[in-house]
């Protein structure tokens, strides 16, 4: 059954019920709503890479912060097409294009990112941005343009928000998720753990995402990647048993979504990630790269589907209403 009214205490009493119990009942659910088989399957391409006005204490893309990325302009829309053909010879079901803004403007910058999502969605992938902040308007122009999903990150509970994010609030980022719902954008919100959060903050996000009527279609579970510069460079590594409870916690409180596996990967074994898809993770990010850092390379994670016996689910599988489905 769905739930938006979990408690606190209930998810907190989930999260820290011991590994066996906690992983039976996750994958006992998950098994109820989802193929266990079956792994959803994204990539991403940065189409506007770093130069980001924002503070986010995470990220090497906020121009305040001396990290090694380069800023790059938004991309021809050629490029992103010849990406596309590639990701979709690679057999993913979903492009996800991310843009170090802080907020979509309504220019030319804006009209090439429509164009770039007609152009994918109409080569058979769903299509999905993640840009910052967007007014209503904006949202149903990507929807009309075929957009499949928008991203657009919680990171933590509102109240770790503001030790981490400086230069936007907790409620600028639901106005957002309010406006992608509305246009009928399938709405992907998750978050970050390992930023020095406390459970009470993780679980505090799922609250918040649990809430949610729907809920999110995706939540993506990023374990930091702590990047040289950035203010949270020298955090510890994730044990990757707190990620597969906050996996555990979020399939459980959130049934019938798709929770994905995200950044922070390439630290972590196939055993831990198997445990991570037990746990009820049934997406993940495949190509070399997330936006800026490095992901685990596309063959090894074929062989980790191949050892596992994961099949990588089909474009389209759930229609929204903004898309029509495209024979590959
Ligand atoms: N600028 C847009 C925004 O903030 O919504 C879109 C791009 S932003 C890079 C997308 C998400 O990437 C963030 O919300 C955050 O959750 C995640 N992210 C960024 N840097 C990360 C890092 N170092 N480790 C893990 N996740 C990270
Ligand atoms: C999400 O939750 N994780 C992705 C995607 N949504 C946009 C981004 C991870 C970024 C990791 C840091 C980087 O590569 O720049
Ligand atoms: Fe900018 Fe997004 Fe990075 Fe924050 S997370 S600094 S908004 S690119």
């Amino acid at each position: 059954m769905l739930r938006c009214d979990w408690s606190k205490e209930e998810l907190l009493q989930v999260y820290h019920l011991p590994i066996m119990e906690l992983l039976y009942k996750a994958a006992t659910i998950h098994r109820q709503y989802h193929d266990p088989n079956e792994v959803q399957v994204s990539s991403l391409l940065s189409i506007k890479t770093g130069g980001c006005p924002e503070d986010c204490a995470y990220c090497p893309q906020a121009a305040r912060y001396q990290t090694d990325v380069t800023v790059h302009k938004l991309m021809e829309l050629s490029e992103v097409t010849q990406r596309a053909a590639v990701v979709k010879a690679s057999g993913a079901s979903r492009m996800c294009m991310g843009a170090a803004w802080r907020e979509v403007r309504d220019n030319s910058d804006f009209d090439r990112v429509l164009e770039m999502v007609q152009h994918v969605n109409s080569m058979g992938l769903e299509v999905c941005c993640t840009l910052g902040m967007l007014t209503a308007q904006q949202a149903e122009k990507l929807a009309a343009a075929g957009l499949y999903a928008y991203n657009h990150n919680l990171d933590s509970s509102a109240e770790f928000y503001g030790e981490i994010i400086h230069t936007r609030n907790y409620e600028d980022r639901l106005n957002t998720l309010g406006h992608v719902r509305k246009a009928g954008i399938s709405v992907c919100s998750g978050g970050i753990i390992g930023m020095g959060e406390s459970v009470e903050d993780r679980i505090g996000m799922l609250l918040t995402l649990s809430s949610m009527n729907p809920h999110p279609e995706s939540v993506p579970v990023n374990a930091l990647v702590p990047v040289a510069g950035t203010p949270l460079e020298d955090q510890p590594l994730v044990d990757i048993f707190e990620m597969v409870r906050m996996i555990a916690t979020a399939r459980i409180a959130m049934p019938a979504s798709v929770v994905r596996l995200s950044a922070g990967r390439t630290r972590m074994t196939i055993e831990g990630q198997a445990l991570c898809f037990m746990a009820g993770a049934n997406s993940i990010f495949a190509g070399e790269k997330l936006l800026t850092t490095p992901n685990p390379d596309f063959d090894d994670d074929m062989n980790m589907f191949k050892k596992l016996g994961l099949k990588s689910r089909e474009p389209f599988k759930v229609p929204n209403r903004t898309t029509q489905t495209v024979e590959a």
